[in-house]
């Protein structure tokens, strides 16, 4: 297959290099051939954050760094699009909590299930789990309800980068914190999830290893963090900066 020839000063260089990355990764059965779109309508949202972290995102994932260590049975789910774009960080994540990891795709099918394990094993990762599931999640109708018992079907959290939203509600219905990265904040996992993290996946994981770090042994500050953060108003401030960025790109006064 031919590959892109990208100058690294394109001013989009690394955009068009996860691309292509990602196309390979189509190419391996470790990515969906639909990941590549929801890939690209999180580039669209990404846009339009300013493709930085926003000072709400910060918020949400101080807290749920603090939800993940206050939790029994943290755990990291994955997809296709997590492991091609932040296996590294995940791993780091789940060593700093300490958190198990489990596969679960959207496009379930044995064959990819393997391939996206033994893709996350091939970057480092210890004990994933998903390839053998022994449980099924209450109000998802197809094999996306399949999972193990000793991981997700026992967690209390569980961070969900990039989830579709039957997965969300299923999760937060069996009394779950739900903990949710995803770009777009109107999407259901993001209406629907107890912390919504309005950030891209590898910036989002970073920081939530970094806020593990400095919120390790602090029970009283994590539990100051949970019992003031507030969901809906984080998101509806989400909501507020995209509109005031759109404002302010076509130079429109803020007033
Ligand atoms: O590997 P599979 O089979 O489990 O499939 C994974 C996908 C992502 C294809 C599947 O879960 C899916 O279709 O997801 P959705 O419903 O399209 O939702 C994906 C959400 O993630 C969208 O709201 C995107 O805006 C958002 N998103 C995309 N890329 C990123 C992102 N959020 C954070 N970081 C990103 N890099």
């Amino acid at each position: 297959m031919h590959r892109m020839e990208v100058s690294e000063n394109h001013p989009r260089y690394r955009s068009l290099t996860i691309r292509e990355r990602m196309a390979e990764l189509v190419r391996d059965g470790v990515v969906a051939e639909t990941g590549l779109i929801a890939h690209g309508r999180g580039e669209a949202f990404d846009y339009l954050l300013g493709e930085r972290t926003i000072p709400e995102a910060e918020r949400a994932e101080k807290v749920a760094a603090a939800l993940m260590l206050e939790a029994i049975n943290p755990l990291i789910s994955i997809n296709g699009n997590v492991a091609a774009l932040a296996p590294l960080e995940i791993i780091a994540l789940a060593e700093a909590v300490p958190a198990l990891m489990e596969v679960n795709l959207f496009h379930r099918s044995e064959e990819r299930m393997r391939k996206v394990c033994d893709y996350m094993e091939g970057k480092g990762a210890i004990g994933i789990l998903g390839r053998s599931p022994d449980a099924r999640l209450e109000g998802i109708a197809s094999g996306r309800a399949l999972c193990t018992r000793r991981g997700l079907y026992s967690a209390d959290a569980v961070l969900v980068p990039l989830e579709d939203g039957d997965r969300a509600e299923a999760l937060v219905k069996a009394e779950k914190i739900v903990m949710a990265i995803d770009l777009n904040p109107l999407s259901r996992t993001s209406r629907t999830a107890t912390v919504s993290i309005v950030d891209e996946v590898t910036r989002a994981i970073p920081n939530i290893v970094r806020f593990v770090g400095e919120l390790k042994g602090r029970t009283s500050v994590r539990k100051e963090l949970i019992d003031q953060f507030d969901n809906r108003a984080n998101l509806i401030s989400v909501g507020r900066r995209i509109c005031e960025n759109i404002r302010e790109s076509l130079g429109e006064d803020k007033g």
